[in-house]
């Protein structure tokens, strides 16, 4: 491995008509670094190798062919580029032309500034994507953005392989992608899970204008699915826990006259969801454990509990009819908090310690 080199890992499949135009695009883009472009493909008959003799002496020199030997797909002939690759960052790109390679040295000095992932990002301030089917976008958007939002991804875009990664960081990670190109979401967990910096820059995507799209969606799914799991199970038990906790302090509370009761719980709401983001911050992600946060801050206090905002049952507002069930079951003097749920939350709150029975709720929650 050198001090300075980007290894451009390009895995192909009859890319004919698309070769020269995406090697001539890294070359310049990449000519005032030092590179390597490994294009690595699977079979001796695929039409890439074609177009690259085709070029003559325009094909750049640095240009490697790589013949995976792995096994077919684009996860082996990824696995074999980041085999052969002899850079310090090692970059993934496709060569249907749909990443704009200029973007390539912004991502290794992301890299070599610490990231050990740097994503090209479709997904945030200033990326874009133009084509490509609706449901594959939508799906892919809506992972990434989730997985920045809730799990606190460094990148918006865990599925593009548009990605700068550094080679420490590759040679030290069990790669067990099975299919496809989840290779970049495993990778972007693996590297979120382990407290490893991930990055991304904006980028631009577009579909391809020749050839063929290989992409299996609902065969991979499982795949994708697999990794956003990995990554998402923890932080959403913690956000869960909060909204609960949220949802409970809220039903407890309303009503006129609540006011200062409403401002304690959303204050106790912030409180908890600051926590869980500290605890992420601090953690690099969040963990099981972090559910207990919701729990501690949104506990009413005791005396708040038993505190009466009214006194008596006659003072509260009946909104159901003298015949309602719920008015008959008060009437009967079981007085259970829970009976007339079509009460004002004014009527919940004041059943209180003195004035329910046993059996009775003392609390609205
Ligand atoms: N070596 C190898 N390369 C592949 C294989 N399948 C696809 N590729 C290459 O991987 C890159 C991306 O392939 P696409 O089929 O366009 O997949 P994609 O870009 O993820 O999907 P789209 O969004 O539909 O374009 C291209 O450079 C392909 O030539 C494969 O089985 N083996
Ligand atoms: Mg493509």
């Amino acid at each position: 491995m050198t001090a300075e080199r980007i290894s451009v890992v390009l895995p192909v499949y009859n890319e004919r008509e698309n070769i020269a135009p995406c090697l001539t695009g890294l070359a310049r883009a990449l000519s005032e670094v030092e590179h390597e472009i490994l294009v690595c493909y699977d079979f001796d008959e695929d039409t890439t190798l074609e177009g690259i003799r085709a070029m003559g002496a325009a094909a750049p020199k640095s240009v490697r062919l790589v013949k995976n030997t792995l096994g077919r797909g684009p996860h082996n002939a990824l696995k074999a580029g980041f085999q052969a690759a002899s850079g310090d960052v090692v970059v993934t790109t496709m060569a249907d032309l749909s990443d704009p390679p200029e973007l390539i040295p912004a991502m290794a000095a992301k890299v070599r500034s610490g990231c050990d992932v740097v994503s090209g990002s479709r997904y945030m301030h200033g990326g874009t994507q133009k084509g490509g089917p609706l449901l594959k976008r939508t799906m892919s958007r809506v992972a990434g953005v989730s997985l920045a939002w809730i799990a606190g991804m460094g990148t918006h875009d865990a599925t593009s392989n548009f990605r700068a990664y550094s080679t420490r960081f590759l040679r030290e990670t069990v790669i067990e992608a099975t299919a496809g190109f989840e290779i970049a979401l495993e990778l972007t967990v693996k590297a979120h899970l382990a407290g490893r910096g991930v990055g991304e820059v904006p980028s631009s995507w577009v579909d391809r204008a020749a050839g063929e799209s290989r992409f299996r969606l609902w065969k991979w799914l499982p795949n994708y699915l697999r990794w956003y799991g990995r990554a998402m199970r923890e932080p959403a038990c913690a956000w869960l826990a909060w909204v609960v906790a949220l949802a409970g302090g809220l039903w407890s509370v309303g009503g006129a006259g609540h006011e200062l009761a409403r401002i304690v719980v959303w204050a106790c709401a912030f409180g908890a969801a600051a926590s869980i983001l500290w605890a992420r911050s601090v953690r690099g992600r969040n963990a099981w454990s972090d559910a207990l946060f919701p729990v501690i801050w949104l506990a009413p206090p005791r005396s708040s509990r038993a505190r009466p905002r009214r006194s008596s049952w006659a003072d509260a507002r009946w909104p159901r009819s003298a015949s309602s069930p719920g008015r008959r079951r008060a009437d009967a003097g079981s007085r259970t908090c829970a009976g007339p749920r079509g009460a004002s939350t004014s009527a919940r709150w004041a059943c209180s310690s003195s004035s329910c029975s046993s059996g009775a709720r003392t609390s609205p929650r």
